[in-house]
């Protein structure tokens, strides 16, 4: 846990937030500025700042981030119409909380190239 870190604070529930699923490894919930229907984030329980930190070590646990979001994208509903997946880099992808984070963002048609 990194004590400045406002995903570490939601994971180990000292601010509160919407759970939509939680393991050892992974805790999801509710964006609090949604950009869909649907926004869920799913952060992995360890402190990684960003998704270029992931070491060789980190890389199974991203890829079970993905296995844990694809069963969160089918309990939501999204599978059958699509879904998006978008995990932001740095200043220009608009970047703001420094704790990797996967957003799982459906429930309607989404535009492409994104803005
Ligand atoms: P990003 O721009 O990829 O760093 O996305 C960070 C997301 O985190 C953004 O969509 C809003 C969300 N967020 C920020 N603070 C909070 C919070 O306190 N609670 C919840 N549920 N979401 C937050």
């Amino acid at each position: 846990m990194s004590a400045d870190c406002l995903f570490c604070k939601i994971v180990a529930g000292t601010i509160p937030s919407t759970q939509v699923y939680s393991d050892e490894e992974f805790y999801a919930f509710r964006d609090i500025n949604p950009g869909a229907p649907t926004h869920v984030l799913i952060v992995p329980r360890a402190h990684i700042a960003n998704i270029t930190d992931v070491s060789a070590q980190d890389a199974p646990l991203v890829g079970r981030m993905f296995l844990r979001a694809n069963e969160i994208a089918e309990q939501e509903g999204l599978t059958k119409n699509g879904f998006r997946y978008v995990l932001n880099y740095g200043p220009w992808a608009g970047q703001s909380v420094f704790h990797i984070h996967l957003h799982i963002l459906g429930g309607r048609p989404m535009a492409w190239p994104p803005g």
